[in-house]
């Protein structure tokens, strides 16, 4: 009946503490700042507004959407397939409302989104819908490859695109694409994988507190 199908939430996932989120939204708006100036993001500027002599101030362009968090499934109120299954998975339910600590590992950049990598631990992994699928083109990565906190979308993008970027550099990666070594940075190294694609792999992750629940908007 109706009331079946409001039980399931929007999405599952990380929630980070509203404590850490300015810490974390700061870190991306100061790599946001810094990649603006570098001439080598000047040099595919192009990327982003689509002709070579526009400036792009990139603290603009991305807008932020909402709390931060790490989605684990989205349930789409139960309409997503598999949305059932993963609520009642013996480990979603035994972890809801559990503190847990994030690793971000890496912040990247593309004309869509920004977003930070997750790398999720053996136990975090417990939470990972089994059946989701890691595949961007034709390279199978490891489950919980998607694993990402949504930092800001370019206008008219959807947040679920973040994820879809993030996969999409791990896949060249895995090609065997090294992609364009820029420069070492404070935070890291940071790479350019082509198209507007940007990756600073962080030298510390960033660990941060999160508590496993969900989100019903
Ligand atoms: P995000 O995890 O990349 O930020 C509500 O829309 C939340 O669910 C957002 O956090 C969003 O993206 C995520 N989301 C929306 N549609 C999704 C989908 N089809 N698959 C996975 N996550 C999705």
């Amino acid at each position: 009946g109706p009331l079946e199908e409001i039980s399931l939430p929007l999405f599952f996932g990380w929630f980070l503490l509203s404590s850490v989120q300015d810490k974390v939204r700061c870190t991306s708006m100061d790599f946001l700042k810094t990649l603006d100036t570098l001439e080598a993001f000047k040099k595919h500027l192009s990327d982003f507004t689509g002709k070579a002599e526009k400036e792009v101030d990139l603290e603009q362009y991305f807008q932020a959407k909402g709390t931060l968090h790490c989605t684990t499934k989205f349930c789409d109120y139960g309409k997503a397939p598999g949305a059932k299954e993963y609520a009642q998975n013996t480990a979603v339910k035994d972890y809801y409302g559990s503190a847990f600590e994030l690793s971000l590992s890496a912040l990247f950049v593309t004309p869509r989104t920004v977003g930070a990598r997750v790398s999720l631990t053996e136990e975090q992994l417990l939470l990972w819908p089994a059946d989701a699928i890691e595949e961007a083109g034709s390279a199978s990565l490891p489950l919980g490859s998607r694993a990402h906190i949504t930092l800001g979308c370019a206008e008219n993008v959807e947040p679920v695109q973040t994820g879809l970027d993030l996969l999409e550099i791990l896949t060249l990666q895995q090609d065997g694409q090294q992609g364009e070594p820029i420069e070492e940075m404070e935070l890291g190294s940071l790479t350019y994988y082509g198209e507007g694609r940007w990756l600073l792999t962080l030298r510390e992750p960033i660990c941060t507190p999160a508590r496993f629940s969900s989100f019903y908007g």
